[in-house]
């Protein structure tokens, strides 16, 4: 008896239940279940029309092309990329309650980027094209569950900074935002971001690195070229002819693997708090203009190095002089220069993959572990090039593993310039490489590539 009076009763709440939940998805049917008039918004302010598009309030827009919905009609991918599209878009961006992808890239429209802030569901978001402006409250507006986000390549954007709300974006795993006249400093955010790629390079920032990079997922950042901060700064061969890393809380000691960057000029190392030795090998970087590691707790003896090396030691209070002046023969000439320059020829891109590039060290950046190697140079040691020490094949050709003197092992890979295959493919590949190792374990620091 009880138990057919529960289910009575239960059946009743299930019917109120029901006409509620129908009267209140009919109230909401234009805003919740249809996205006609979004799009009919979002088509007005495009131009041109895209092709199947229609200004009218239609029902047909799931089979408009470029657009993909999901069986209840909610648009879920606008993918607009590359058609042509110009002038600007409305301030505030039509509300699509179940839009994942948004993609914009590729086209010339420019003015204010729209705010973004009644996409809730936003997962990838690409905007790279040539807007002008980013309007404040931008990324405090963007979605949650954004897991992509790409500006780069919006060099006419008035200068902005990485705002501190853009912590909230907690799903983030790549954020690109190279070439847009980026400024300020990187803030002290990246503890609490699920980031895996972040590209900044060919920017305008400065301050130090964050120290929350070292507890960080980033296993792909791109920080080289900046205008008044060049960490790392390629020439036209895309050889490392600098690195600034000074007052950056460096600790550990030095890499002698900085010695295989040949073509190296300036090495700034200054006021961190480094300890050891300066390596030996550094006396064999003949292009060295400027070696400065004042002001950290250096030990040992001084190397010789040429005289046309300005050595900067001072603050260093356990450094030793060296006895002798002007002998660098202790190190054997660079072997078959001829092979090398042939190898460097081939090759477009240097690419920088190393173990724990950051560390893990909660404090500070372990220098030690830093380990960058010129492509030229590595093309002599032949045996990291041997067969059997192929990681796969890609599209790129084969990706090679190797070891440095001091144990690293490493993953190189030859880009060859006849290939024909863009950077962002090879960067993919790149990224693949190093999922197969240990998430922290190999990190890519700034490559010299061009464009
Ligand atoms: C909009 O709808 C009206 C009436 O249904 C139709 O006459 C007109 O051709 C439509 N315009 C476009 C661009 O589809
Ligand atoms: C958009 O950017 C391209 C370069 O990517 C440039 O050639 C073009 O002039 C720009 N268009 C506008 C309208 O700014
Ligand atoms: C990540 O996205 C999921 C939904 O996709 C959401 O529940 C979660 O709150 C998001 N995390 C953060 C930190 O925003
Ligand atoms: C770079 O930023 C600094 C301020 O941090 C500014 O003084 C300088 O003019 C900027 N350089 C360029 C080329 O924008
Ligand atoms: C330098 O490193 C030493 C040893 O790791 C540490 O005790 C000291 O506090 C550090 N100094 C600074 C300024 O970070
Ligand atoms: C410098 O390093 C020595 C060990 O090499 C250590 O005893 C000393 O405390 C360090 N000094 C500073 C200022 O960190
Ligand atoms: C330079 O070093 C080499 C090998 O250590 C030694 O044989 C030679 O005498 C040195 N020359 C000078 C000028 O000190
Ligand atoms: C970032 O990493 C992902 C995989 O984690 C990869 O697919 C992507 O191409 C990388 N690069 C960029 C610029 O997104
Ligand atoms: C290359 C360059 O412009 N360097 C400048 C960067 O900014 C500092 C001060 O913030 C100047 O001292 C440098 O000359």
């Amino acid at each position: 008896m009880g138990f057919i009076k529960f289910s009575g009763s239960s059946l009743l709440l299930f019917l109120v239940f029901s006409l509620l939940l129908v009267n209140s998805t009919n109230d909401n049917d234009d805003d919740d279940d249809d996205d006609s008039a979004s799009m009919a918004k979002l088509a007005a302010a495009l131009n041109p029309l895209p092709w199947t598009w229609s200004t009218n309030s239609s029902s047909s827009y799931c089979e408009w092309h470029y657009v993909k919905c999901d069986s209840s009609k909610h648009v879920l991918e606008i993918d607009l990329q590359a058609r042509t599209l110009s002038g600007s878009l409305p301030s505030q961006f039509p509300p699509f309650p179940f839009l994942q992808v948004l993609d914009l890239s590729k086209n010339k429209l420019t003015g204010s980027l729209p705010s973004l802030n009644k996409l809730p569901f936003l997962k990838r978001l690409y905007l790279n094209i040539n807007f002008t402006r980013i309007p404040p409250g931008f990324f405090q507006g963007l979605s949650s569950s954004l897991q992509l986000l790409m500006l780069g390549g919006n060099p006419f954007l008035s200068t902005w900074m990485i705002p501190l709300e853009f912590i909230k974006l907690g799903n983030l795993t790549a954020f690109s935002a190279y070439n847009t006249n980026l400024g300020g400093s990187i803030p002290d955010i990246f503890h609490s971001l699920a980031l895996t790629n972040l590209s900044l390079h060919d920017n305008n920032l400065t301050g130090s690195l964050p120290p929350s990079f070292s507890r960080s997922q980033i296993k792909d950042l791109q920080l080289q070229n900046q205008k008044n901060w060049s960490f790392v700064t390629c020439d036209s061969e895309k050889s490392i002819t600098k690195i600034s890393l000074q007052k950056q809380r460096l600790q550990g000691t030095i890499s002698p693997s900085f010695a295989d960057l040949t073509a190296l000029r300036y090495l700034n190392l200054n006021d961190n708090n480094l300890t050891g030795p300066i390596p030996k090998s550094f006396v064999k970087l003949t292009n060295l203009e400027v070696l400065d590691v004042s002001n950290n707790n250096l030990s040992g003896i001084i190397p010789t190095f040429a005289t046309s090396v300005k050595l900067i030691t001072s603050g260093n209070d356990l450094l030793i002089p060296s006895r002798t002046k002007g002998n660098t023969s202790d190190f054997p000439p660079e072997a078959k220069k001829g092979s090398e320059d042939e190898f460097r020829k081939d090759e477009s891109c240097l690419e920088l993959f190393s173990h724990n590039m950051l560390g893990k060290s909660q404090n500070g950046v372990k220098l030690q572990e830093l380990h960058l190697l010129d492509f030229g140079k590595l093309a002599t040691a032949r045996n990291y090039f041997h067969p059997t020490n192929m990681l796969g094949k890609g599209g790129f050709g084969p990706v090679y593993k190797g070891k440095l003197q001091d144990g690293q092992e490493i993953a190189v890979k030859r880009l060859s310039r006849a290939s024909g295959q863009g950077l962002e493919e090879f960067r993919n590949e790149a990224m693949g490489i190093s999922r197969l190792q240990h998430r922290n374990l190999v990190r890519l620091l700034g490559c010299c590539v061009g464009g």
